[in-house]
């Protein structure tokens, strides 16, 4: 565990607004909110993998509780593991589902609304409870409409950066569409927290029996990472870095299996006769994916073990831990044993969030590496003050 007098950052910490659950409890389809007529828990049926038709409604996907959309929980629960600072970004899938009429004024609203309980929490003046947001953007709204609100982001003083899934504007990363907004993302350097949602198709599983055999196992562990792993690919070969080169990035899940799988990209990439620079006929990236990955990209360290952090902060290059930062991934990963309360051995504290603590106090780098990671490299990038 970190030394008492190192401040914890959290940059990877969600919440679903009140406005926003309701939106999925409106809902049918995936993502949607089940709230059972006999007033139990209302169930959050978000990955498509969780709406097993074999399954009741009642039974599908998880509960969902308060801890999903309360600030006085997400404070408790920074209590509990001594976070004292949390950039908070909106749950998965965002925006995404939003029809084009209202996408930019809820993105507005939303925005607005997590700028404004951040600013009330720090009104407190508590310096080991203070609360910054990444901010989403409307991306089923004309890309005039979204480059709009990149511009209006800088005027909310909590809001560092945003929080952007894999698909866009509806065909990746890597459509020529996107440049607008790369562009805007790029002359205002906003932090762009990358995150998955989609995963991969349930065929590559073996199909969804084989995936409900272990529930929500298959498409976090893997699907998640391999999103984002091929969404970041995908816009490398694209040549968005190389149109782009201030880009900012913050991968989540220590950048799915980007650190990885680098050489094995840069290595295809040097082979491949169709590229230009093999004499080909297509131009291919023109920068390295290493220097990519040493100067647009940042990584979380939610990977709970020191091998995929080793290998994290290896790609980073020269600056190394320098470029990690820590998150917990709340509320998602609690205890499944029920054991919450203060007051428990272990003081109620998520085994999620200590095995991370642990693989990065045991990494193997040096104690002000390790502070880095915790909290001063999130201060450093971010522009927080501690
Ligand atoms: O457990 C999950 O489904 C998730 C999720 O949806 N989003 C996330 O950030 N982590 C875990």
């Amino acid at each position: 565990p970190p030394s008492t007098n190192t401040t914890i950052i959290d940059i990877h910490t969600h919440t679903y607004p009140p406005s926003y659950i309701d939106l999925l409890a409106s809902r049918t389809t995936v993502p949607y909110i089940h709230r059972p007529s006999d007033g139990s828990d209302p169930r959050l049926i978000i990955l498509s993998s969780d709406d097993d038709p074999s399954k009741p409604l009642h039974q599908r996907g998880r509960p969902i509780d308060k801890s999903y959309s309360s600030w006085a929980e997400k404070l408790s629960f920074m209590k509990t593991h001594s976070v004292s600072i949390s950039v908070v970004s909106l749950a998965n899938p965002w925006l995404d589902i939003l029809p084009p009429t209202t996408a930019l004024t809820t993105a507005q609203h939303i925005n607005n609304d997590l700028n404004a309980s951040c600013a009330t929490q720090n009104a407190k003046n508590d310096p080991s409870a203070r609360l910054y947001a990444f901010a989403s953007l409307p991306l089923s709204a004309t890309p005039d409409e979204i480059v709009s609100e990149i511009h209006r982001l800088p005027s909310l003083p909590n809001i560092k950066g945003i929080i952007l899934g894999t698909t866009g504007l509806g065909a990746g990363l890597d459509d020529p569409n996107m440049d607008p907004l790369w562009a805007a993302l790029e002359s205002n350097s906003t932090m762009i927290f990358l995150h998955p949602h989609y995963g991969l198709p349930e065929s590559a599983f073996g199909g969804a029996e084989t995936i409900a055999r272990s529930g929500h196992v298959l498409p976090l562990a893997l699907g998640f990472p391999l999103e984002t792993t091929i969404a970041v690919t995908r816009m490398y070969l694209s040549g968005v870095f190389d149109r782009f080169p201030r880009l900012r990035m913050l991968l989540a899940h220590s950048g799915g299996t980007l650190p990885f799988l680098a050489g094995r990209i840069q290595s295809c990439v040097e082979h491949e006769r169709d590229f230009t620079s093999n004499g080909g006929h297509k131009q291919g990236p023109r920068r390295e994916i290493w220097d990519v990955l040493r100067t647009n990209i940042w990584l979380d360290a939610v990977i709970y073990s020191k091998a995929g952090l080793k290998s994290a902060i290896e790609a980073a290059g020269p600056e190394g831990a320098g470029r990690l930062m820590f998150g917990t991934d709340h509320p998602f990963f609690p205890r499944v044993d029920g054991k919450e309360k203060d007051g428990e051995e272990d003081g109620g504290k998520w085994p999620s969030v200590t095995s991370n603590l642990e693989a990065i106090g045991g990494v193997g780098v040096g104690e002000e590496e390790v502070r880095g990671i915790f909290g001063g490299n999130a201060a450093r990038v971010l522009g927080i003050e501690i």
